[in-house]
């Protein structure tokens, strides 16, 4: 869908790599952390530098961090209208925090599980806000994402053809052609699995 998008003209995406940055013989991007810990923290200088470099007046700097805000669709919707958006992708334990204070405008993660690092994270941020671009998908997008944070439900359980497989049936109303019957279907059906599922969405 990257490629896609790109070749519409709908966004440009860069990749750097942060050792660019550097001035020593090894590229060193990082550092044992003060106070002493487990493994290395990345260092300020080269974040500095490469943002200082890369950033504009209209630029958002984001940083993919465990302890960032919780990514949801409200994040991915304002991002996907932001003119330049700079997502810094470690992979060490962390990140000096003063690139956190002093550097960085939004702290995000993609969610309450660990990753080993945030390029992993990066590329479903940008994957989220790439489809929101107008003109990378047709207007399945906007009905799909609609009912998602309209409703607040999930969606209803889908079927397709063959009507009857290994002795498992379609629901019957789904091929009753009642339009209405169909819609109080999918309703209850919506409900049902968002209070199995995603109790929270209800509450
Ligand atoms: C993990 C991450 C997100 C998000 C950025 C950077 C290094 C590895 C790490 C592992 C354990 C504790 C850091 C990252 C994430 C998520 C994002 C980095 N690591 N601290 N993990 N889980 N949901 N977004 Cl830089």
């Amino acid at each position: 869908m990257m490629g896609r998008a790109q070749e519409a003209g709908a966004l440009l995406l860069q990749i750097h790599d942060l050792r660019a940055w550097t001035h020593d013989r090894h590229h060193v991007v990082d550092d044992a952390p003060f106070g002493g810990g487990q493994g290395m923290v990345m260092k300020p200088e080269p974040l500095f530098a490469a943002v200082e470099s890369l950033r504009t007046d209209a630029s958002m700097v984001v940083l993919m961090t465990p302890q960032g805000r919780r990514f949801d669709q409200v994040l991915a919707r304002e991002f996907s209208t932001a003119p330049h958006v700079i997502i810094i992708c470690g992979h060490y334990e962390g990140i000096d925090h003063r690139v956190i204070e002093h550097l960085v405008d939004a702290e995000i993660s993609i969610g309450d599980y660990v990753l080993t690092n945030g390029a992993i994270a990066a590329v479903v941020f940008v994957d989220a806000i790439v489809r929101l671009q107008p003109g990378v998908l047709g207007h399945e997008q906007s009905a799909a994402d609609d009912s998602f944070s309209s409703s607040g439900l999930l969606e209803a359980p889908q079927y397709t053809r063959p009507a009857e497989f290994r002795g498992w049936k379609v629901p019957e109303v789904l091929l009753s052609g009642h339009h209405a019957e169909i819609a109080a279907w999918r309703q209850r059906e919506a409900q049902r699995r968002t209070r199995e599922n995603r109790p929270d969405l209800l509450s």
